[in-house]
């Protein structure tokens, strides 16, 4: 059954589709798409629907970090509903970033009609393009022909797009390089880990949770969509150091918490990991590199030794959960390819 589910070959098949999207972003003329804005001297909001607008998110943080620039990130509708919370001084003090894997989502095109009608320029972001890269001179269109339904390595050709164009305005060639380092890390690691991650999609849980600080919270928010997307399952996410605040009271044998766990706050976050695991929880962790006790504890334990700066590493962190999303489906007598209630665009 496995081998003819599309959307697991989708996910298989992304070390060669990033090195395909890198490949294209190395030749590029990525600055142009700044539109001649000095990444200092306006706000970027990103801007996506679902999936892409956990990848708004994932973009925002990885522009604070790489220009040291303001950043936000919203869902499309937030910006139809609540324009002027969106855009307080105003649309045009602002660098909107569209991003919509098919270029024809709904909220996006109506967000586009708004800021064209403003004459506001923006970039689109996008895998199939349709309407929406001819609503806009400014374009970032990856190489990516995705058929499945739910958002897998568009998610991250995108995201490795945006990281990509973001360290090209800093002139960061150092994280440009690192970028094409990780499609043969991803070889190495899908070969090592996905047998893994199919067994214990077989476990019977009954509630899952995904947690993630910082820029790590946004792949977690995306980990535990593709869960509840490709197997109809409840998952939640949260901040890592957020889950002792109350939802730790769903912690208990049925339950298996996922732990995006970062180097930087490593000693915080595996903390955590640790206390759901001695209130019984099944504990899922990925990780850069675990120290012992970690290793002893996880039911399973995802160390990806990339020798990388810890945001380059920020698209390998959700392949596990893209995994697990589609295994748990099938588990379930369900096919990721076809999930329930979902198209794969959502026009209103
Ligand atoms: C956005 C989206 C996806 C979701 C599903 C429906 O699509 O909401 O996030 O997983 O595929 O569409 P797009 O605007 O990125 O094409």
């Amino acid at each position: 059954m496995r081998n003819d589910v599309k959307t697991l070959v989708e996910i298989k098949s992304q070390p060669a589709v990033w090195q395909q999207c890198l490949n294209d972003l190395q030749a590029a003329d990525l600055r142009r798409l700044a539109d001649g804005h000095s990444p200092l001297e306006v706000e970027w909001v990103f801007i996506g629907c679902g999936t892409s607008f956990y990848l708004a998110q994932a973009a925002a943080f990885s522009f604070t970090s790489l220009l040291n620039t303001g950043t936000r990130a919203v869902p499309a509708s937030e910006v139809l509903l609540s324009p002027e919370l969106v855009f307080p001084r105003g649309a045009k003090s602002y660098y909107p970033v569209l991003i919509s894997r098919s270029g024809h989502t709904s909220e996006v095109l109506q967000v586009a009609e708004i800021l064209r009608a403003q004459q506001v320029p923006f970039l689109a972001v996008t895998c199939d393009g349709r309407e929406l890269v001819s609503m806009t001179d400014f374009v970032l269109k990856m190489r990516v022909e995705e058929e499945s339904t739910v958002m897998t390595s568009s998610f991250t050709s995108m995201l490795l797009g945006l990281q990509y164009l973001g360290a090209a305005l800093a002139s960061n060639h150092g994280f440009m390089e690192a970028l094409q380092q990780l499609p043969k890390h991803l070889d190495r690691l899908l070969d090592t880990y996905d047998e893994q991650v199919a067994e214990l999609a077989q476990q019977p849980f009954e509630d899952i949770a995904v947690l993630g600080q910082g820029p790590l919270y946004p792949i977690a928010s995306e980990s535990a969509l593709k869960v509840m997307e490709s197997s109809s399952t409840f998952a939640q996410f949260f901040h890592t150091l957020e889950f002792r605040h109350g939802p730790k009271s769903i912690a208990g044998p049925a339950t298996l918490i996922g732990g995006l766990i970062s180097e930087s706050g490593y000693d915080a976050e595996s903390a955590v990991l640790l206390e759901m695991k001695e209130l019984g929880s099944q504990i899922f962790v990925v990780t850069n590199t675990a120290d012992e006790l970690l290793r002893k504890q996880a039911d399973l334990l995802i160390e990806l030794n990339l020798p990388v700066p810890e945001l380059a590493r920020l698209v390998m962190y959700v392949v596990w959960g893209q995994l697990l999303g589609s295994y748990r489906g099938l588990e379930k007598g369900l096919n990721p390819d076809h999930p329930r209630n979902l198209s794969r665009v959502v026009t209103i």
